[in-house]
Formats: structure tokens, C-alpha cells, sequence
């Protein structure tokens, strides 16, 4: 250990702090250009085993993005100081390092068709080049200070400082505007604009004829606000979708293929219906589900534009980012009513919720059905293609079971003797909610009150008022889908195809 192994290595650090601040600015500086540090995160979730995603994406949710993000750049930080101590016995193979993890980042970049090969390219291209002229600019002086006179060393410390405070400066300034850059380039006035256009809604979402129970203090509102609405996908950068630019295309399987613009669309009757969506991955008594109320056109009368071909069995819907979802075509034709939904609860889609136009398919777990930021409909056959979720351990149909949610009393929840509510929603949809039952400490099953109906595909809330003794009480909810078939109590997981049992909460009263 020398005294010159900090400086070096500080030195590796901030060359690739500067070289991924380039990308980051380039990125910024041009739609054209992708994030290089985004792009290995893009193929760091794409190509692991499902099970680290799966596992990333239930344990981390949202802030899984924000956390590998942060893992790839302290990565490339901490190589960059690794190249920074070879760079003092060794400047090509530092370099070299540096050329392959630019490559490597290029070609990561490149994959994703977001943007294109060209800008991920230029972008790796001068982002190693700023990244290896700095290296050497900070590495020189330091590697000559051995054999010169004192005045000569202290002129080398001199540059080295000057060439490190310019480098950190670029890393800064490049991150900081390339991010700012990036969030300036939004869809946000573009949504607005949209919401103009749709004009403003009269009334309230819940028909004044549909009783709510939203008075309830903790129970989940009839209607789920966007803003609480959860959410799932794989997008670690939520696409920004122009309006102007974008296109859905129906191909494959079909008499022509089309291609509408929005404003095509947005010329097309509209339907709205109150549709429940649930993920797959959601546990029992999870929050992985909301209702809203989605309006768009219906996927039919896209699909008869095209005319879908006999033998066609699945409809894939494809993403702006790739992402990718299938289902049987029998679904699209059997008068649910399937969306190409533009609205959610009277708005525009959030951004991240699938802005400008996304697939609602009642009655199918998001991971077969709900496409987000959709750009296309293929028409194939169910044999021919598996959706993004299919190869990663997750079952090739995906139809949403019967659930139940207790909502209050919150778990472990400490409540009085005497009257208790206990509260919640369940869901079936298109089979719509029978009836819903509780049981205490596993004795008899007491039939639940319902709320109004929005629609076959909605939940509905429930409510039950429970003569509460003191002591530790299990309280278990049960629904019955409207054809009959009741929950099942048998405990599974959410892979492959989604959780069931009864939500049991356990109640202390006192
Ligand atoms: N483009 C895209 N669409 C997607 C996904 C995705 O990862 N990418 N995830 C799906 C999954 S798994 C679910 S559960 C729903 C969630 O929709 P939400 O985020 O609007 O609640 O979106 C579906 N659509
Ligand atoms: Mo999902």
C-alpha cells in the first residue's frame, strides 16, 4: 500500500462517476438516447431467473427500481476505483476495462426498444471516452510524482487535484442536469391536454342508486383513487407515451393489419364499466388489487377493424417497453367488456398506470391481460407465443379467483367489547359477488351485509356487526361468486396462479 493507492483509486471512481454522468446527460439531452445505467438495470430484470425478480419485485415493490439502480451505479463506482489502481502500473488495460464496461453498457442499452441502437451506442461511445480521458488526466500526474524534485511533485499534486475537481464537477453537473433534463421531457402537459379535451366529469363516480359503505372508518372505498390504486410492472423508468406519437398496431393473425393514431382512436364510441384488477402475486388479504372505473373503447371493435383470422387463439398485448401479456381471443368475444381503456375513474391514465392507453380485461390477473403504455395487438395462437410472465413460472391462463378482504378491524387491531364492525370487499369478477360470510374462532358462518353493485366485474364492500366478548378472537371471511362456487379455504401460494384461503384476522378485545 502505497500512498498514492487512495488517490488512484479515487481517481478510477470518479473517471467512471464522469462517465456515467455522460450517459445520463446524453439521455437527457435527447429521446433518442438511452440511459446506459437503465439499460443494465433493464437487463439485469429481464434476464435473472424469475425467481430473484419475482422476489425483488414482492419484497421490494416500487422501491425495487430505486434500490438496483442504486446497486449498478455503486457497482460501476467501485470497478471504476478497481481500474483506477491498475491505471497505475497499467493505462491501456485500465482503459481497457473502461472500453469493455462502456461495450457492455452500450449493448445493455441497445436491447431495450425504447430508443435507438444508434444514441445507445454514441452515448456508450463518448461516455467511456470522457471516462478514460479523465482517468488519465487525474492517473499521469499522479504516476510521475515518484521520480521528480520536490517543486515538480508538488505541481504534479497540483494537477492531480485540479483534473479530479474537474472530473467530479462533470460527474455532478451531468447527473444532476441529465436527470432534470429527463424529468422536463414529460408527458405531463400532454396528459393535461388530454383531460381538457375529455372535459370535466358531472357527479360523483358511484351512481347516487349504488349504496357505498365508504363511511366506514378503514374500509377500502367502493371506487380505489388513482393515486392509491397499486401498482405492478417491470418498467423501471415509467415510459413517457406522447399522445401525438404514439400508435396502436393490430397485427399477426389478422385480414390487414392496422395501425390507429390517438386521435383515431379517441374518435371511436366509448364504453365505461367498473372493473376490479388484481395481480397475481397478491396474497391473501394483500393490497395488491383496486377498483376502478375505466372507460375506452372496446377491444372488439379495435379487433374487427383488422379482422381477426379463425385459428388466431391468443391476443397478445404488447408494450412502448416491450413488456408483453396473453390471453385466449374467445375472451375478447364472449361480451365482457374488454378495453382499450384511455380513462381511469374519469381521468386520463396516470402516467403510471399505463398512459395513453392500456388493456383491461375483466375477470384476468394483470399478468395475462392489463397491458400498459400498448402499442400493439398481435394476434397468434396460444401455442406460438408466452407472455413475459409465462417462462418466468407463472401460469399461461390466468383467471382472477374468488377473494375476500377483512379491512377492519386492522390486524392485530385492539378493540372494545360489544358491537364491532368487521369490514371489507370482495371480488369475482365477471361472476360477480353472491353473498359473503364470516365465522369467529371457527364456528358458524354468519352471512355478511353488501354494498350496491357497480358491475359483475366490481367488488362490492361488506359489513358485518359482530357482538364482540372479550379475549383473543380469529375472524375469517369467505365470499360466494354468483355462480355459486364458494372460496376455498385450502391455503396456496400466489405462484403459479394465484393465492387462495380465507383472510383470517386476529382480533384482542377488551
Ligand atoms: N407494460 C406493462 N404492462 C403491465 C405490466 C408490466 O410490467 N408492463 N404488469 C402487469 C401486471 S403484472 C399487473 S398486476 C397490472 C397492474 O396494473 P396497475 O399497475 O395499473 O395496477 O399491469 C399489467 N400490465
Ligand atoms: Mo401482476
Amino acid at each position: 500500500m502505497t500512498t498514492r493507492t487512495l488517490p488512484a483509486a479515487g481517481a478510477g471512481l470518479l473517471a467512471a462517476g464522469a462517465a456515467l454522468a455522460t450517459g445520463e446527460l446524453l439521455s437527457g439531452l435527447s429521446d433518442r438516447i438511452p440511459s446506459l445505467v437503465l439499460g443494465v438495470a433493464v437487463l439485469f430484470v429481464d434476464e435473472t431467473p424469475g425467481g430473484i425478480v419475482r422476489w425483488s419485485i414482492d419484497t421490494l415493490g416500487a422501491s425495487q427500481k430505486g434500490v438496483l439502480v442504486a446497486g449498478i451505479v455503486v457497482v460501476c463506482l467501485l470497478l471504476g476505483a478497481v481500474f483506477g489502481l491498475v491505471a497505475r502500473r497499467d493505462r491501456w488495460t485500465a482503459a481497457a476495462g473502461f472500453a469493455a464496461f462502456g461495450l457492455f453498457g452500450g449493448w445493455a442499452a441497445a436491447r431495450g426498444s425504447l430508443s435507438s441502437d444508434v444514441g445507445a451506442w454514441f452515448s456508450a461511445v463518448l461516455s467511456t471516452g470522457v471516462g478514460i480521458a479523465s482517468l488519465v488526466a487525474m492517473v499521469k500526474p499522479l504516476a510521475r510524482s515518484v521520480a521528480v524534485t520536490p517543486t515538480m511533485a508538488a505541481l504534479d499534486r497540483r494537477r492531480f487535484i485540479v483534473a479530479a475537481s474537474a472530473t467530479a464537477a462533470w460527474g455532478l453537473f451531468g447527473a444532476g442536469v441529465g436527470r432534470f433534463l429527463r424529468a422536463a421531457r414529460n408527458v405531463d402537459a400532454a396528459r393535461r391536454r388530454l383531460a381538457a379535451q375529455l372535459g370535466s366529469r358531472t357527479g360523483p363516480l358511484v351512481p347516487p342508486s349504488v349504496e357505498a359503505f365508504d363511511s366506514i372508518a378503514g374500509i377500502s372505498p367502493l371506487v380505489t383513487p388513482n393515486r392509491t390504486f397499486y401498482r405492478i410492472d417491470t418498467a423501471l423508468m415509467v415510459p413517457q407515451v406522447d399522445p401525438a406519437d404514439w400508435t396502436l398496431r393490430v397485427t399477426g393473425m389478422v385480414d390487414r393489419d392496422v395501425e390507429v393514431t390517438f386521435d383515431e382512436l379517441f374518435a371511436m364510441e366509448r364504453v365505461e364499466e367498473f372493473i376490479t384488477l388484481q395481480c397475481v402475486s397478491n396474497e391473501v388479504g394483500g393490497d395488491l388489487v383496486g377498483n376502478a372505473l375505466w372507460s375506452g373503447v372496446p377491444l372488439r371493435a379495435v379487433l374487427d377493424l383488422a379482422g381477426v383470422q379463425s385459428g388466431a387463439s391468443q391476443i397478445v398485448g404488447r408494450s412502448v417497453d416491450g413488456w408483453t401479456g396473453g390471453f385466449p381471443t374467445s375472451v375478447a368475444f364472449d361480451g365482457r367488456p374488454c378495453l382499450v381503456a384511455i380513462t381511469m375513474n374519469g381521468e386520463p391514465l396516470p402516467v403510471e398506470h399505463g398512459f395513453p392507453a392500456r388493456l383491461v380485461i375483466p375477470g384476468l390477473y394483470g399478468y395475462v391481460s392489463a397491458t400498459k403504455w400498448l402499442t400493439e395487438i398481435e394476434l397468434t395462437t396460444l401455442e406460438a407465443f408466452d407472455g413475459y410472465w409465462i417462462p418466468r413460472g407463472w401460469a399461461k391462463d390466468g383467471p382472477i379467483k374468488t377473494g375476500s378482504r377483512i379491512d377492519v378491524p386492522r390486524r392485530n387491531a385492539n378493540v372494545v367489547a360489544g358491537l364491532v364492525m368487521i369490514a371489507g370487499v370482495a371480488w369475482a369478477p365477471t361472476r360477480s359477488i353472491d353473498r359473503v360470510e364470516i365465522r369467529i374462532d371457527e364456528g358458524e358462518w354468519h352471512m355478511a351485509v353488501l354494498s350496491g353493485v357497480l358491475s359483475a366485474h366490481a367488488w362490492v364492500q361488506w359489513v358485518y356487526e359482530w357482538q364482540a366478548s372479550p379475549g383473543a378472537h380469529q375472524v375469517q371471511v369467505r365470499a360466494t361468486d354468483g355462480e355459486g362456487r364458494t372460496q376455498t379455504g385450502a391455503i396456496a401460494p400466489p405462484a403459479p396462479s394465484g393465492a387462495t384461503g380465507y383472510h383470517t384476522a386476529t382480533i384482542h378485545v377488551s
